[in-house]
């Protein structure tokens, strides 16, 4: 047996023949099913599976870049980084996600549920829609998630099992390597930008030695600071909602990297969705009021996960780190807050800056986002996308300057109005 990319016939053939799955969809024969591929991200197929008794997906991926076709070959081991990351952080966060199916290694595919109505936040955002539970649903995630993937938590010995396991998934931190903290500073063939609008500033960008030693530092921590499992692609595509449900999903890019990494990653999404608003059609109050909502949401984000990372702080350190032998048995609550609140600060400053790299990437990288890219006016697309990479340049070269959360809104709104 060996690998086979699946379209929608054979992906029914297949499922028919996954007993579970199959009783999942109330049929195991093909004829009574229906599959699409709905897959609109960089690198999978999705295909949405019905039959008669309910609906699954099936993730499968593809041994190349489906962005940029087979020329860049791609490891189809990610399915299996992204099926150990989905188990683990369904250990804590179940709700959070699509419930899981089955796994694949050989076809690199994960079966799934299909999310409805949940659509993809991005899409949402674009759209102009509010959620009023996705600042806290996203804050808990995030706390969760890293707490307990962490020497906080962990058993050391699971710790450093789980790093080795994730230190295989090379070529996805590659990806991020390349394509967020090195190509977009040099001219490099895959670069893209609204042109001719962009060429200034983008190789303004490119010569800017403040910048380029900014992002370095990102980078360095990137690739050294092994602190928690991330996601490791936490924009605003990998989430899907509903008016009161909030789910995470692809975490091909899994790896054990610094705190700030998702969090900044999701920081950035919300402040590409605020840049992109003057973009969009509708009143420019109705935008402007939903640009507040965007960047309290950005607060609120940080304030559960610092809030909901503080409580685990205190109720499950269970881990290697600041062991409550040496702090609160000693009778030293005060030294454990001490260094929560240290800790704390160190990831709000790597957020920033990854913030501010997760930026730049998506408007002179590789890849880019819909919320610019549906701006069908390039004048008035370029005219966001400049704003949003003066506020990158600034979260990458200052991030040790902002106090807080709100030091970043104010920082947002004012590029705005510029
Ligand atoms: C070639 S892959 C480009 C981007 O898509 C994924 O979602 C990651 O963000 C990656 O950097
Ligand atoms: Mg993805």
């Amino acid at each position: 047996r060996a690998y086979r990319a699946f379209d929608v016939d054979s992906v029914k053939e297949y499922v028919a023949g996954q007993e579970e799955v199959a009783e999942r969809l109330g049929t195991k024969t093909p004829g009574e099913m229906r599959a699409r591929e709905v897959g609109d991200g960089n690198l999978n197929l999705v295909f949405i599976v019905e039959g008669p008794g309910g609906a699954v997906v099936v993730k499968q991926a593809l041994p190349y870049v489906r962005l940029v076709g087979d020329s860049w070959p791609l490891p189809l081991e990610r399915a299996y980084f992204e099926w150990n990351a989905l188990t683990r952080q369904a250990a804590h966060q179940p709700h959070r996600l699509p419930r899981l199916f089955h796994f694949d290694a050989l076809n690199a595919l994960i079966v799934m549920e299909y999310l409805t109505p949940h659509v993809i936040l991005r899409k949402e955002l674009i759209a102009g829609k509010r959620f009023d539970h996705l600042a806290e649903h996203m804050g808990i995630f995030l706390a969760e998630t890293l707490f307990h993937g962490s020497d906080f938590h962990l058993d050391k010995a699971k710790k450093k099992a789980d790093m080795a396991l994730f230190a295989d998934n090379v070529e996805l931190c590659a990806i991020t390597e390349n394509l967020v903290f090195t190509e977009p500073y040099f001219d490099a063939p895959l670069n893209r930008w609204t042109r001719p609008q962009l060429d200034g500033p983008a190789r303004a960008l490119q010569s800017d030695r403040a910048v380029k030693v900014g992002v370095q530092e990102m980078l360095y921590r990137f690739t050294t600071k092994s602190e928690a499992l991330l996601h490791g692609d936490l924009h605003t595509g990998s989430v899907m909602v509903t008016g009161s449900d909030t789910r995470v999903i692809d975490p091909e890019f899994a790896f054990y990297g610094p705190m700030g990494f998702d969090i900044g990653a999701f920081l950035a999404n919300l402040f590409l969705a605020y840049f992109a608003q003057d973009g969009h059609e509708a009143r420019p109050d109705e935008r402007h009021t939903y640009g507040e909502w965007l960047l309290e949401t950005a607060e609120n984000v940080w304030s559960v996960f610092s809030e909901t990372f503080a409580r685990l702080w205190r109720e499950e350190r269970t881990g290697i780190l600041y062991a409550r032998a040496l702090f609160e048995d000693a009778g030293d609550e005060t030294g454990a807050t001490i260094g929560l609140h240290r800790f704390l600060g160190g990831v709000f400053e790597d957020a920033v800056g990854f913030a501010g790299a997760k930026m730049v990437r998506r408007l002179v990288g590789l890849a880019h986002v819909e919320d610019m890219e549906s701006i069908g006016d390039p004048d008035r697309r370029a005219a966001c996308e400049v704003k949003a990479l003066l506020m990158g340049r600034e979260l990458l070269v200052n991030r040790t300057t902002f106090g807080d959360i709100y030091g970043l809104s104010c920082l947002a709104r004012a590029i705005r109005r510029e």
